[in-house]
C-alpha cells in the first residue's frame, strides 16, 4: 500500500444511535484482497486490503443490514473482486461497477445478475483519467434498459463542466458526497445553491450525504461544517437521499473516522424517524432491491 496510505479505524464505536431494522450503508468498498483480486495497472493509489468479510464485520456492527457496494477507482473496470463481495453476500448486497464502452452486452447481463444495479462515472482528477462526455452518455444508454442508474463523483468546481451530461442522462443519477462542495462557502452560497438548484429541476437526480469526514475543515467527530449541507438535502429531497459509510474511506490523508461516530451523525442530519426510514430504508430499497417492494 502506498506509504502515506492511512488504514481503516481497527475498532469503531458501537454508535449509540440505533439505525432501524433493515438499514442500508448505501456507500462503501471492498479493495482485494490483492493476492486474488490485483489492482488495475493504471490506478492512482495503491490501498490497504479491506476484504468483503471485513465489511460484513463492519455493518453487523454497526447494526446494519445490507451494503451498497461501489467499485473503487484502484480496481478500474475490473468488476471481480465486486462480483465476488456480491456472490457471497446472499442478497444482502448490490454493486455499482466501472464499465468501458466496449462492455458487452454479456458482461452487462453478468453483472445484472450478481446484482450490480449502477455505473459509476468519475470525475475526480486525481483519481482517473475522464472518459469524453459522448462515450458516457452511450454507456447509459446501454445500461438504461436494465433499469440501472449512474453514479456520478465529480468536484463542485466542475460541475458547471459537467452540468449538461447529467440533465441529459437517461436514467436515474445518484450523486457522491454531495457533489463535493467546499464547506467553508455558505450554504446558501452560490456555489451549493446550484447544486440545489440541479436536484430541484431533476427530480431524476439523487445525493448521497455521505463523506462529512471528507468534506469537513473541522473534522472529527462533531464535522459541524458539514451538517448544514446533509441537513438541507435530506430536508427539500427526503425521498432521494442516501447515506453510507464510504467505508475503508480510501485517500484520507487528515484523519481516519470512527465508523461508529459516523452513524452517530444521523439524527443531527435526520431528525425524525421518519426521515431517517427514508434515509437508511426506504430509498435504497427502492433503488437497489425494488422487488423486495416491503417499503
Ligand atoms: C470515495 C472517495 C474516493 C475514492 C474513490 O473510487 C475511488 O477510488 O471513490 C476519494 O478518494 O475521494 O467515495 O470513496
Amino acid at each position: 500500500m502506498d506509504a502515506d496510505w492511512l488504514p481503516f479505524h481497527p475498532a469503531p464505536s458501537v454508535p449509540v444511535f440505533k439505525a432501524p431494522a433493515g438499514a442500508v450503508d448505501a456507500h462503501c468498498h471492498v479493495f482485494g484482497p490483492a493476492d486474488q483480486f490485483p489492482f488495475a495497472p493504471q490506478r492512482k493509489y495503491t490501498p490497504c486490503d479491506a476484504s468483503k468479510d471485513q465489511l460484513w464485520h463492519l455493518r453487523d456492527h454497526l447494526g446494519l443490514s445490507r451494503n451498497v457496494i461501489v467499485q473503487a477507482t484502484c480496481h478500474g473496470n475490473d468488476n471481480r473482486a465486486l462480483v465476488d463481495a456480491l456472490d457471497a453476500a446472499n442478497g444482502r448486497a448490490r454493486g455499482v461497477a466501472s464499465v468501458a464502452e466496449d462492455v458487452t452486452d454479456d458482461e452487462l447481463n453478468e453483472l445484472n445478475r450478481a446484482g450490480v444495479r449502477g455505473v459509476r462515472f468519475n470525475f475526480v482528477r486525481r483519481l482517473v483519467d475522464t472518459q469524453p462526455h459522448d462515450v458516457l452518455r452511450r454507456i447509459a444508454e446501454r445500461v438504461a434498459p436494465l433499469a440501472w442508474h449512474i453514479v456520478i463523483y465529480f468536484e463542485a468546481a466542475d460541475l458547471p463542466d459537467i452540468h449538461d451530461l447529467i440533465t441529459s442522462l437517461p436514467t436515474r443519477v445518484v450523486i457522491d458526497h454531495m457533489g463535493r462542495p467546499d464547506v467553508s462557502r455558505p450554504v446558501e452560497g452560490p456555489e451549493f445553491s446550484a447544486f440545489v438548484r440541479l436536484m430541484r429541476d431533476n427530480a431524476n437526480i439523487w445525493s448521497k450525504v455521505s463523506c462529512p469526514e471528507r468534506l469537513s475543515n473541522v473534522g472529527p467527530h462533531g464535522y459541524e461544517d458539514v451538517l448544514p449541507f446533509s441537513s438541507l438535502l435530506v430536508r427539500e429531497f427526503s425521498d432521494r437521499v442516501l447515506w453510507g459509510t464510504d467505508w475503508p474511506h480510501p485517500n484520507m490523508k487528515t484523519h481516519m473516522p470512527d465508523d461508529g461516530k459516523l452513524l452517530d451523525l444521523i439524527p443531527q442530519i435526520a431528525p425524525t424517524q421518519s426521515l431517517q426510514r427514508a434515509l437508511l430504508i426506504d430509498n435504497p430499497m427502492r433503488l437497489y432491491w425494488p422487488e423486495e417492494k416491503s417499503f
